[in-house]
């Protein structure tokens, strides 16, 4: 048992109610103009950029702050390629036969399908691993506790990280995504959460014409 140590909390900074508003206004806002895009330029990102979005990531809180996540950024187009043909084998028997026609009817509004060239086109593949569990360093197992919500938090972190320097992300999971730790070489105790596919948009990009839930459907005050 470790016992507990504690320092001031002399980073938090506390504002006005005026300023507030303002401050959550003005992330509210700028989230809106976030849009999941599936056509990317093959322009470069600057790698210090992605740097800092995934230390942004890495300051998410987690179950025991034991931070379950590791995330491989790929630029190889050689590894994406890879990534590709493996995904399109999963999206082929998805579409073909796996997904119940329910779920395709739900997917229809966004227009997708089989063929993902986003994975060599985009610039940047973020692969997002969370962590079943730990090894110590006498190399025993220990248990990692609330793994999807802190690798969720952490994502959701890295989105707007991504969204706020001006790049665009893509939100995806080929199912399954065992393949992912084998052309990457991840160690068995780690399990693909998602690729972030993030670059810049494709000139003249279109999106799906679709809008956010109201506040009033999405939150109850009590
Ligand atoms: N992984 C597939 C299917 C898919 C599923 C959901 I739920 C989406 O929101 C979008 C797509 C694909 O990427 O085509």
């Amino acid at each position: 048992m470790k016992e507990p140590e504690f320092v001031p909390l002399n980073q938090y900074r506390q504002y006005a109610p005026n300023v507030m508003q303002e401050r959550a206004i003005e992330l509210y806002q700028g989230l809106t103009r976030r849009r999941t895009v599936r056509e990317f330029s093959e322009k470069p990102v600057p790698k210090d950029v992605i740097k800092y979005c995934l230390k942004a990531a890495g300051t998410a809180p987690s179950g025991a702050n034991q931070q379950p996540w590791h995330f491989v950024a790929v630029s190889d187009p050689v590894i994406k390629h890879r990534i590709r043909e493996a995904a399109e084998i999963e999206e082929r028997a998805f579409y073909e036969h796996r997904a119940p026609d329910a779920w395709l009817n739900a997917l229809s509004h966004l227009g997708t399908h089989a063929q993902k060239p986003f994975l060599d086109q985009a610039p940047c593949l973020i692969v997002i691993f969370s962590q079943k569990y730990g090894i110590d360093v006498e190399g025993n197992k220990t248990k990692h506790y609330y793994v999807k919500e802190s690798v969720g938090i952490s994502t959701g972190i890295l989105i707007n990280a991504l969204h706020h320097a001006g790049l665009v992300s893509l939100t995806y999971t080929p199912s399954p995504m065992a393949f992912l730790n084998k052309i990457l070489n991840r160690p068995s105790n780690e399990k693909a959460f998602m690729i972030l596919v993030t670059g810049y948009p494709k000139k003249d990009v279109t999106v799906p014409n679709i809008s956010k839930k109201p506040l009033k459907e999405i939150a109850t005050f009590i």
